[in-house]
């Protein structure tokens, strides 16, 4: 051990929906703790991530996008969001510079008006809060380095930024030095997890991330959106190996042929999936049985939410 103080403490990541929030905890972890993909709202949760930088250990804390939200279910995610910001040391609002650059210079794509909205929403919410954040302009390898200026100069007026880093989480360009940036805001303190430990979900939560991300990459349309994952058995066998049941819920029957597809192949694609990334995260052989269920409540129940540290009640 050396003679520097442990540190320790919460960096908090905030955004619209797919600004790249998960992929950058991923990228300062080192490590793959929460999901990602290439649609909206993936995150549901906040979950928590831990990356070192020497003798600070810097609890990152993945949140659900912000965005206006309309169910039940969009209401607990964006609390969550903030509640995420309002227990961190320092809070990091990550923002696709991408789609923004496309929206002044031309060519934007669907999606990228929505996005600059929901960061627009980001830092009006941020004033309310006494903290200042770091603006973390995401995606720079999709767009000209010359546009970057003007677009965090422009962004800063608002007044509630106190720092910028330019990053592309996908390559990890800039990461390294914005991982440094923030271990030196952590405040001294003791560490909240073993130095080995860089995630915290319960293992069968996490397992059902994984399938539910594997949905995601496979089902297209909204269906993504009115489907949950749940993991109802866990068990460990003599051999070492694990058998996970896991039921795929969907609101609607008309939903459950589109999960299935043709003969069963969908299901049995993301099945094959989520299998072998459990495998890599769990380091034993899985036996993975996915089953799917129509729920149409399933946004309604209360033990969904608590489940994962959602507020049902917002
Ligand atoms: N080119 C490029 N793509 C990126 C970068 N960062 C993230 N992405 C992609 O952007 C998409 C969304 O990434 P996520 O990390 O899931 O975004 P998020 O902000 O967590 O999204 P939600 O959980 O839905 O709020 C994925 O397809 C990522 O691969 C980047 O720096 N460059
Ligand atoms: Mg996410």
């Amino acid at each position: 051990m050396s003679d520097t103080p442990q540190r320790c403490g919460f960096a908090a990541v905030i955004g619209s929906p797919n600004a790249g929030k998960s992929t950058l905890v991923n990228a300062l972890v080192g490590e793959k703790v929460t999901i990602v993909t290439h649609k909206v709202q993936t995150t549901r949760f906040a979950v928590r991530g831990v990356a070192l930088a020497d003798q600070t250990q810097i609890v990152l804390v993945d949140t659900p996008g912000v965005f206006a939200p309309k169910t039940r279910l969009d209401k607990s995610m964006v609390a969550a969001a903030w509640s995420g910001a309002g227990e961190a040391d320092t809070i990091m609002h990550v923002v696709d510079a991408g789609a923004r650059a496309r929206m002044e210079h031309g060519g934007a794509k669907s999606g990228d008006s929505r996005m600059v909205e929901d960061d627009d929403r980001v830092t009006e919410g941020l004033k309310k809060t006494e903290q200042k954040a770091i603006l973390v302009l995401n995606k720079v390898d999709l767009m000209p380095r010359d546009q970057l200026l003007a677009m965090s100069q422009e962004l800063f007026e608002s007044g509630v930024y106190s720092e910028v880093f330019m990053i592309s989480a996908k390559t990890g360009s800039g990461v390294p030095q914005l991982r440094e940036f923030i271990a030196g805001l952590m405040p001294e303190g003791v560490w909240h997890y073993p130095a080995d430990q860089v995630a915290d979900l319960p293992a069968r939560i996490l397992a059902a991330e994984i399938t539910r991300e594997k949905v995601y990459l496979r089902l297209h349309e909204e269906l993504p959106y009115a489907s949950m994952v749940e993991t109802e058995v866990w068990k460990k066998l003599r051999d070492g190996s694990l058998r996970v049941e896991q039921s795929i819920i969907v609101e609607r029957e008309t939903q459950k042929p589109i999960v299935l597809g043709k003969g069963g192949s969908a299901v049995k694609s993301i099945g094959e999936a989520s299998r072998k990334e459990l495998e890599e995260v769990l380091g034993c052989k899985v036996h993975l049985f996915l089953n799917v269920k129509v729920d149409a409540k399933w946004m309604a129940r209360r033990s969904h939410y608590k489940d994962v540290g959602l507020d049902f009640d917002v």
